[in-house]
């Protein structure tokens, strides 16, 4: 039915694209999940967006989870359905099959009901959760006409073409992958090979045999193939051949873009953006890609650097970066209230620091607060982390930070006061390996924490504001 939302938890394939495009068509709300996400993190999107189906991968790891939701009564009011070829659509509730019709075909052949209409430009048309600083992700709601417009804005941009093809590595639950990705290649009749995940030497093959010419990625990614080109001299020969590098997600370290050029000859193209704005920064196609910075507003979108009073800073003066973009959410799902804190005076408040030069470009120079952590690309609430460890016996009090981490950028570290022992108290790799271990029954893997420091107490201001930014050189 329209505006229903339909989750889809699967890895990458050309099924989870023509879901997309069949719920498009419909008018159903499309809203992705990251298959390796651990029960509790599946459970939160299914009830806050009020799913009424989510397609899985029959024998995933994300079939499992299910089955475990299943079992718990969690799946009451959502329809599992098979997202493979021949799968059967099962009834509501159960887990075996009503009818054979494999979903996709269902999509793409379904008439429209009579009653319902075409969806409009402005309906919500994807429902992308990203890490909320109260500790559960937020439905960040888009609507057709923001998705494509912005898309087509960058892209254009970029010079995307129908004789480009793509190689494309990114999850498909982000907007990076899912929208600048595939919608992107769509828009441009480009032709994409889809990655299940991301392997380096696989991204060079297709560059070296299978006519890639574009490829975008997170930071991690180019480090990655960076590797893969110090391990094999003819790696750099074959991505030299592709057209355009993009890097956007996370900072890309200016060593990195120095080290990409000196090997394929290619100045990687820096963006910026976010899942509630979209893309809204870049450097340009033809003028100067400058290292470190991102560039300038995108076609569509404006930005600006604004000090505590929201007044403009001076040039190069460091302030919180606000934009306004074509790309805009419509809102965060069911939470006006978070809708409305995320503005003032029209402008989309980003919570990352940044500078501007005089001729427009901006360097983004990190976040207002320790409240996330960009871990390869990905973003995850500290107060996440720290509400899953704060359960753990031992933990009497915990703060979560962003260690500095030379592939993902950050990773995550914890700062922990212990409970008085009971018994031996264990060492610090013992604790961090039982709080892994711990974080592990509830948080998926890029989540977990990496690295500890134990301490009799916590930095805090005069507030009782733990200070973050004193554990960082711990
Ligand atoms: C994995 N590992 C990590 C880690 N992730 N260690 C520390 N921090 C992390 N974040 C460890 C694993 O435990 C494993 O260890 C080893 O690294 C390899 O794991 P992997 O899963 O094979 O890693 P890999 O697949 O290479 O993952 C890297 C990646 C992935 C870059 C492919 O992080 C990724 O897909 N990132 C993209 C995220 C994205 O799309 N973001 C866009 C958000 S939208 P061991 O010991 O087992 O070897 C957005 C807006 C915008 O931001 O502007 O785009
Ligand atoms: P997400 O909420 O996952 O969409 O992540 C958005 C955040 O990613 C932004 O607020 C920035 O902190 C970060 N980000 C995205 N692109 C860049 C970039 N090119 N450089 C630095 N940070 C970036």
């Amino acid at each position: 039915m329209q505006g229903d939302r339909v989750a889809v938890l699967a890895e990458s394939s050309p099924s989870v694209v023509v879901a997309l495009l069949g719920h498009h068509r419909l008018g159903v709300v499309h809203v992705p999940v990251n298959p390796r996400y651990r029960a509790a993190e599946v459970r939160h999107i299914l009830r806050d967006s009020g799913a009424a189906a989510v397609l899985y991968q029959p024998g995933s790891e994300g079939a499992d989870i299910l089955d475990a939701l299943e079992s718990e009564g969690a799946l009451a009011a959502v329809r599992r359905i098979a997202l493979d070829a021949d799968a059967p659509v099962p009834a509501a509730g159960s887990a075996s099959g009503a009818s054979s019709t494999s979903y996709v075909r269902l999509l793409a052949s379904s008439p429209l009901e009579d009653s319902s209409r075409a969806p409009l430009d402005e309906d919500t048309a994807v429902l992308v959760y990203t890490s909320g600083t109260t500790g559960t992700s937020k439905g960040v709601a888009l609507s057709t006409r923001a998705i494509v417009e912005n898309v087509e804005s960058l892209t254009h941009l970029w010079r995307f073409g129908s004789r480009d093809v793509l190689a494309l590595a990114l999850p498909l639950f982000h907007v990076h992958g899912l929208f600048l990705g595939i919608l992107g290649a769509l828009l441009h009749g480009m032709k994409t090979l889809l990655f299940e995940r991301f392997d380096a030497v696989r991204i060079v093959e297709a560059f070296a045999s299978e006519g890639a010419s574009v490829f975008m990625g997170v930071p991690t990614m180019y480090v990655k193939l960076l590797e893969a080109m110090a391990a094999r001299p003819e790696a750099a020969a074959a991505l030299g051949r592709g057209r355009l590098f993009t890097s956007g997600s996370a900072p890309l370290p200016a060593d990195d873009f120095h080290a990409f050029e000196a090997a394929t000859g290619h100045r990687i193209l820096e963006r910026y953006g976010m899942t509630e704005t979209l893309f809204t920064l870049s450097n340009p196609y033809d003028g100067e890609r400058r290292p470190g910075t991102v560039g300038q507003p995108v076609p569509g979108c404006a930005v600006r650097v604004v000090d505590d009073a929201g007044q403009d800073a001076p040039n190069g003066e460091l302030g919180e970066l606000v934009v306004q973009s074509n790309g805009l959410m419509t809102r965060y799902w069911g939470r006006p209230d978070d809708t409305a804190a995320s503005f003032r005076d029209g402008w989309f408040m980003t919570g990352d620091m940044a500078h501007q030069s005089p001729d427009g470009h901006v360097t983004i120079a990190g976040r207002k607060a320790v409240d996330f952590i960009k871990s390869g690309g990905f973003k995850i609430s500290t107060r996440e982390v720290e509400d899953v460890l704060r359960r753990h016996s031992r933990v009497a009090d915990v703060a979560v930070f962003g260690a500095p981490d030379r592939v993902f950028g950050e990773r995550v570290a914890v700062a922990v006061v212990m409970r008085p022992a009971v018994g031996p108290r264990p060492d610090d790799a013992t604790l961090l390996a039982e709080l892994y271990a711990f974080a592990a029954r509830s948080l998926t893997e890029y989540k977990l924490p990496r690295e500890i420091v134990v301490l009799d107490e916590l930095p805090r201001n005069a507030l009782g504001k733990v200070q973050k930014h004193l554990l960082r050189p711990r």
